[in-house]
């Protein structure tokens, strides 16, 4: 079944007879375009790609089931082809419009528009060996890209330097991009999970937090490794260890059938049982895939049920504002009788 029609599927169940899609990961998903401007319309009998002049090559290349529309007027084309179609009810990506384009479409468009949140991305939940296989490359060029880094770390270099060379080793080891833009954060400013690396040179007795990862084949990674600078101190020990601890153990409970939320709950209990729980305040894990963060999510709310072939990071932490903070991330595949692990890089406690 091609994956433009399990989408079909799932909007029919909506009770909406075609769907428009903007998100462009979705789009990606559903027809093979990759680049970064148009939308999908999607019906029983036909499947439209909208998009501009500077992309209409490409989208004829690559969006094969599609028949593609050169346009800039979106709202007039959507509208007439939706009557053509003689669809009454169109579904839409609310999370995924913005106001203006919602208010643009609403005033030209005929028939009822309807709100689905982002329920075409539980379509790319499951992976396929291919999309498998693009992560867990991208993984080992951060793998990579990280052993090349360590030896270089001196006393004096700033945390955007050290973001810089991290994401020029990922390019130069055959990434496309980066995934996201690198977390570098050092001594105090550890203590923030999603720190900017900004022009704090790193020193002796500092903690540095390294979360990145980049593109493979349009696929992302994820990792987190901390390292001290010089000899670590007796309670930066206690608390990376107790942060190893959590991880190791939510790593065994990655496995078809359990429910994610106990995952995260783990890392809670292990972290509080040492007296840092309220030092651990975001989620688990995320899946990942064409997106940075996507569903499932181990945190404390998500319902949702490990399966094979999904994607998920393991990545808890403990953040003291004032000392700093310790974050480690492994990012794994749940397989027909548990994980594997796409993360190499070694997880003891390293003092360069
Ligand atoms: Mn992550």
């Amino acid at each position: 079944m091609k994956a433009y029609e399990r989408a079909l599927e799932l909007i029919k169940k909506e009770g909406a007879e075609a769907v428009l899609v903007s998100n462009l990961a979705n789009i990606r998903y559903l027809s093979g375009y990759t680049n970064d401007t148009g939308y999908l319309l999607i019906t029983d009998k036909k499947r439209f790609l909208l998009t501009d002049f500077r992309f209409t090559t490409q989208a004829k290349l690559e969006a094969t089931d599609y028949e593609v529309i050169e346009t800039r007027g979106y709202a007039k084309v959507l509208a007439e082809l939706l009557e053509k179609e003689e669809i009454s009810k169109v579904a839409f990506e609310e999370e995924d419009i913005p106001y203006s384009v919602y208010r643009a479409f609403s005033e030209v468009f005929h028939c009822e528009m309807l709100p689905i949140a982002n329920i075409l991305s539980t379509l790319r939940q499951i992976k396929t060996p291919q999309e498998l296989a693009y992560i867990k490359e991208a993984e080992h060029i951060g793998d990579r890209a990280l052993a090349k880094l360590l030896p270089e770390l001196k006393p004096g270099m700033t945390e955007a330097q050290i973001a810089a060379m991290l994401e020029f080793n990922m390019r130069m080891l055959g990434a496309e991009n980066i995934s996201f833009p690198s977390i570098i954060a050092s001594g105090v400013n550890s203590s923030m999970p999603h720190a900017m690396p900004g022009e704090k040179p790193i020193e002796i007795g500092d903690f540095i937090t390294m979360d990145f990862g980049c593109k493979y084949h349009g696929y992302c990674s994820d990792m987190t490794r901390t390292i001290v600078l010089g000899k670590a101190s007796e309670k930066q020990k206690e608390i990376y260890n107790i942060v190893l601890e959590a991880q190791l153990e939510c790593l065994e409970m990655m496995k078809p059938g359990v429910v994610c939320k106990d995952v995260h709950n783990k890392a809670v209990e292990i972290i509080s049982k040492y007296g840092y729980g309220q030092y651990f305040g975001h989620g688990l894990g995320h899946s990942v895939g064409l997106e940075i963060h996507e569903s499932p999510a181990c945190n404390g709310r998500c319902e949702d049920v490990l399966q094979p072939g999904m994607l998920m990071t393991d990545e808890p932490g403990i953040y003291i504002e004032g000392f700093g903070g310790v974050r480690i991330e492994d990012l794994v595949a749940i397989t027909e009788t548990g994980y594997e692990n796409f993360a190499e890089s070694p997880k003891e406690l390293i003092e360069l």
